[in-house]
């Protein structure tokens, strides 16, 4: 046991105070009002959502695990050994950790937004893996991907940059991305796997289309979680812009768009009202919303010829028996 290990952390400031005000308030004072949804993450909205994956409506979490436990080992002869794991939005880092075994890797790269609580898990993480490096960084990956100056020199310093990377991407966080964006990130992904040794690629999770009555209980549970989770942005947003939103009185919105395969989660105004912020105001009128969230469903083939598109080699995927849920890899 090596006492000494801990994780390095680097904390990539992409934008600065000014520019995430800046977009907060161009969501806010248009028509069609909208707030993206990495918002969601502060440290409570992490732990909000971390409930959320044990809801018996949210099957997404559970039926990923499945597919892990039943599928690792073919995953693992996908993925080579020795690898630099990259996750991205890692949050807890449990569903990589979990992986470790199979996967063998050589290093392990974690991403989040959500820097605060990354500290704590990969603290944490450490200790049961002393000698495994361990890199966290805080990065907004959800605009432009790519490793940061720091994260080559660590990976360098660590004897790491010849090995493979596999960008891991699970939990159906792709799902947020429209298909552009999305195929914008996984050719971006693919720079960064291309940029190790040979054999790297991506595993990704990705949340397969399923009838409306599936889909929809597990964005609008019956505990209110998914609901609590959705309105803590309101707070997250008061402590950037200094906003005055009282989250009570906002209602949860979750509905299937099946024309554009994608769940909507808005807030909706219960009444008439007016938020301040520093340096500026919104009136909703009542029963107004503010789009918070998309998350897009795939059908398999589409996924794996998104993949293709984006440059990666033939996609191999693996899902649960009522293919709720697809685990894709494809080769960089
Ligand atoms: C983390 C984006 C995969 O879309 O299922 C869960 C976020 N939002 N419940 C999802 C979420 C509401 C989640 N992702």
């Amino acid at each position: 046991l090596n006492p000494s290990a801990s994780p390095t952390f680097v904390q990539v400031h992409l934008e600065d105070t000014g520019a995430v005000q800046a977009e907060l308030v161009a969501g806010l004072i248009g028509t069609g009002a909208r707030i993206a949804p990495k918002f969601l993450y502060d440290a409570l909205g992490s732990r909000l959502f971390d409930a959320i994956t044990e809801l018996p409506e949210y099957y997404p979490t559970r039926t990923e695990a499945s597919i892990f436990a039943q599928h690792g080992q073919a995953m693992a002869s996908r993925v080579a050994p020795g690898s630099v794991l990259i996750d991205l939005g890692a949050g807890s880092c449990a569903k990589a950790a979990g992986l470790f075994p199979v996967l063998n890797p050589g290093g392990y790269v974690a991403v989040d937004i959500s820097v605060d609580y990354l500290r704590e898990a990969l603290g944490t993480l450490q200790d049961r893996h002393p000698d495994l490096p361990m890199l966290g960084l805080g990065q907004d990956f959800s605009k432009t991907f790519a490793l940061p100056d720091a994260a080559r020199t660590w990976l360098s310093g660590r004897k790491l940059a010849r090995a493979p990377r596999t960008v891991f991407y699970p939990g159906s966080s792709i799902g947020n991305f429209s298909p552009e964006e999305a195929l914008d990130l996984l050719r971006q992904a693919r720079v960064v796997c291309q940029s190790g040794g040979a054999g790297g690629g991506v595993l990704i999770g990705v949340d397969l289309v399923k009838p409306a009555g599936l889909l929809e209980p597990a964005y609008d549970d019956s505990l209110g979680v998914t609901a609590a989770f959705n309105r803590n942005l309101l707070l997250n947003v008061n402590r950037w812009l200094g906003a005055d939103f009282q989250p009570a009185e906002w209602a949860h919105v979750a509905f299937f768009d099946a024309e554009l395969s994608r769940i909507e989660m808005h807030l909706q105004a219960r009444a008439a009202l007016t938020v301040r912020w520093t340096g500026g105001e919104r009136r909703f009128a009542e029963g107004e919303r503010i789009h918070t969230e998309n998350a897009w469903k795939w059908r398999a083939e589409d996924f794996s010829a998104l993949l293709q598109e984006a440059g990666f080699g033939p996609a191999s995927h693996w899902t649960d028996a009522s293919s709720w849920f697809g685990v894709f890899w494809a080769p960089a």
